[in-house]
Order: C-alpha cells, then structure tokens, then sequence
C-alpha cells in the first residue's frame, strides 16, 4: 500500500492526526496494535485545555463534546482544611472542559468511517524502516499475512512504549527523566462529584484529586508507593483515604459506590529530543510523559498534532520542507512548558518519602504565597487552562 502519512497508533494522537490531515486532503493511513474496545477500555485524561477543545471544534467533532462535557472557570487546592480556588475563568476569560479522554478517542473512532479515514486495529508486529530516506516504510502483520505501507512520512503516535521512538538512532537524541517515587491510584465510580469543581489536595497522609466525568461519574486519585499492589485497595480503603485526605467539607458530600475501574499508574516527567528524524514525526506520549497532576499529557499530544498537521500540509501544499525541520523545534517549547508546570504542581501537591521539615515548609510557603498572590494565581491559571500554540 502507498500512502502520503503512516500514522502508528490509533490513540487521541494518532486519531486526531489521521482526521486533520484527511480534513487537509492528505493521504494517511492509521495502524493500531489492539482493538479497538481496547483502546476505549483506557481511563485516563479528563481535562481538556482549549486547543484540544478547539481541535474537535475544527473537526466538527465536538458536538457531543458540547452537549455532555462540562465547561469548568476554577479548580481547587487544598491544602488540610484550607481550600485555595483558582479562578480560571476570571484570570483568563478561559475555561477547560471536563470530558473524558474515552468519549474523545470514540468521537474520533466513530467518523474515522463515514469520513474514510482507514484505521486498521489490530495491527502486529509494526516495524519502521528507512526513517533517513524520503520514502520511509513501516510493515505489519494482520491474520497471519505480512503487509508494507509505503509512504513519504511516518508519524510515530504509537505512546510511551511504541517502536517509533526506538526506530530512531540514540546517537542523534537525547532523553531527560525524572521517575517519581509514587504512582496515582485512580478510581472511577457511578457517583455523583463530591464537588462542583476539581479539588487537588495535599494531605499529610499523601496526594488526593477528585475529578469528575458527568454529574453522575466520578473520577477520584490518591498517590501510593509504588510498592502497593491494587489488590490490596479494597473500594472501602479508598473511600476512606479520600476522606481523610481531601479533607473536612468535601469528604462529607463524598458519595461511595463501587469502582467500575481501579489502577496504579506510575508517575514520570520524560521528554526525547529531537521530536523529528528524517521521515519520522513524533507526537504524543512516544516523545513525552508529564505525571498527570497539570492534566497536560492528552493536551501536548493535542498541540503535537496541531504543529504536525501545520507542517505536513505546507510541505504537501507548498513543497515547504523548512516547515517539516521546525516542527521539533516548535514543539518542544510547548513541551517544555508543560512539563515545569506538571512538575511544579506534582511537587506542591505531593509529600516526597525524602522531603523532610524544610521541604514541607517550602509548600506551605507557596501555597500562602499563592492564596495570597492574584499574580501568582494567574500564572497557574494561564499554564492550567493550556498555553498558546
Ligand atoms: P496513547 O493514548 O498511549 O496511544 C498510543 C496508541 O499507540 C498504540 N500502540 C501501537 N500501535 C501499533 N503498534 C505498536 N507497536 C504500538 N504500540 C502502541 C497503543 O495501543 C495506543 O492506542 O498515546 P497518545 O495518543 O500520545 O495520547 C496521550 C494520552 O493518552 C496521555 O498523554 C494522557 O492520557 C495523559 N493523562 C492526562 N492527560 C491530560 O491531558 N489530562 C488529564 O487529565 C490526564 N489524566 C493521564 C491522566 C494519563 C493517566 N495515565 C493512566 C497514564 C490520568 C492518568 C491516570
Ligand atoms: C481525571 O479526571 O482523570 C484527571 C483530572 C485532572 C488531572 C488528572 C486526571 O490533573
């Protein structure tokens, strides 16, 4: 098969990517590992900044978004019985949009036919091959036959553990990480919120978010070792560390249910340079990772995409191949961004296993700074609600 843009994964990214470039009058093709009810079955993002909002807008996907996602103007830190709101919407004059990453990735799913955008699911063994050429490939295997798809440009949408990142020569890049001590332990539950807006809380006990899906579904989080083991978080046992740690008022409107999913997700802040190689663009988590305290990870896939899109359509409308070089570039400021905010607000809201009396006072010193700072609160607004692209 011949194409203009191998798309690898079948994620936000590699969806949003797909359609964009479709909408562009570009030729693409998308391969994804697993089913597609597989890809659905993933919980994960739940906040969306505007230009993720913005992008489905453009797609004319965003009707649903619309109808049943829920506008947000604040969002809450807590700190013990102290309760801090950042006024986005007054900050700003911007809100995001509480919607989860599932209903995102199904919209997509779901027009990728009607608007024949090929999405093969299932898609094994994926390989990349002369990324350095201008007639880069990628092969799989599908019930049992091998295939090729030959095309002028790969986008590696494949997340953190996909081959395109690998296919591209450590000599010409450079990895940065931080690895957390902790990871999230997220329930999801048919609940309603146990308030109108997100709380973050950092608790003496450890880390809390409530978050939400609709007024009827509740996403909760408290941080845990890595150590602990899922099974070993009964529904009742997080009910009751939720309690405790967001502390007084809201854990008397904590409705409890059972989990209708449960998982320990590792924290890590990870950023590849550069984004392109050759033929090869990456966008989404196979170039980064933010811990998901900012709620950025599916918005920096989102403004990938957005510059991927800019600079595969000048290249195909304008054979403007300086466009294609910036991209990295282009990107990575996003990225950057992104990351010192994630990381910021990962080490205010969280109690480290090393930190001792100084660390805590730090924390407590922000956070009064913050409270007290209309500045300071709008500095967080501005990265929370999403930076320009
Ligand atoms: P994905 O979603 O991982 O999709 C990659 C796709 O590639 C496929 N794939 C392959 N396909 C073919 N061949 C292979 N060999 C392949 N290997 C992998 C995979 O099956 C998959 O379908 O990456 P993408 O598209 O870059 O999207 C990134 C987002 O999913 C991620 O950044 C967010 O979920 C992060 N995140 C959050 N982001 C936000 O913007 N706001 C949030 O509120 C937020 N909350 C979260 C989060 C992530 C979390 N977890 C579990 C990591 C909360 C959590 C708990
Ligand atoms: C979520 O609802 O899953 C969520 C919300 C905010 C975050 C992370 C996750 O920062």
């Amino acid at each position: 098969m011949k194409t203009q843009v191998a798309i690898i994964g079948a994620g936000p990214a590699g969806l949003l990517l797909g359609h964009l470039l479709k909408a562009e009058g570009i030729e693409c093709v998308v391969l994804e590992r697993q089913m597609g009810d597989y890809v659905l079955g993933r919980i994960r993002a739940g906040v969306l900044e505007q230009i993720t909002v913005s992008l489905m807008e453009r797609l004319g996907l965003d009707a649903r978004m619309k109808a049943e996602g829920l506008p947000h103007g604040g969002f809450n830190l807590a700190d013990g019985e102290r309760l801090i709101r950042i006024d986005i919407e007054g900050l700003t004059g911007k809100q995001v949009m509480v919607y989860g990453q599932t209903e995102i990735t199904r919209d997509l799913m779901e027009a990728a036919a009607p608007r024949g955008l090929e999405v093969i699911y299932g898609a094994e063994d994926v390989a990349l091959h002369d990324i350095e050429s201008d007639l880069p490939s990628v092969t799989y295997r599908k019930d049992g036959a091998e295939h090729r798809v030959e095309a002028r440009f790969i986008a590696g949408c494949d997340g953190f553990h996909g081959p395109s990142r690998k296919a591209i020569p450590s000599s010409a890049a450079r990895e940065f990480e931080r690895v957390y001590p902790f990871g999230w332990l997220g329930i999801l539950a048919d609940v309603p919120p146990c308030n109108n807006e997100l709380i973050y809380a950092n608790h003496e006990r450890g880390f809390a978010l409530a978050s939400m899906r609709s007024e009827t579904r509740s996403r909760y989080y408290v941080d845990v070792p890595l150590t602990e083991k899922i099974e070993d978080w009964s529904d009742a046992r997080v009910w009751d560390e939720l309690a405790v740690r967001l502390g007084p008022e809201a854990a008397a409107s904590i409705t409890r249910g059972p989990a209708l999913e449960k998982s320990i997700a590792p924290l890590r802040s990870y950023v590849f340079e550069p984004m392109r190689h050759g033929s090869l663009l990456l966008c989404g988590d196979s170039a980064h990772i933010v811990p998901p305290t900012g709620a950025k990870g599916l918005n920096l896939a989102a403004s990938d995409v957005f510059y991927a899109c800019e600079a595969l359509t000048a290249y195909f409308r304008r054979a403007d191949n300086d466009s294609v070089i910036g991209y990295s570039a282009k990107a990575l400021a996003r990225v950057w961004k992104s990351e010192r905010f994630s990381w910021t607000l990962t080490k205010l809201m969280h109690r480290f296993p090393d930190d001792g009396p100084f660390e805590r006072a730090m924390q407590v010193a922000e956070l009064d700074y913050i409270a007290s700072s209309v500045a300071a609160q709008t500095s967080i607004a501005e990265n929370y609600v999403g930076l320009p692209v």
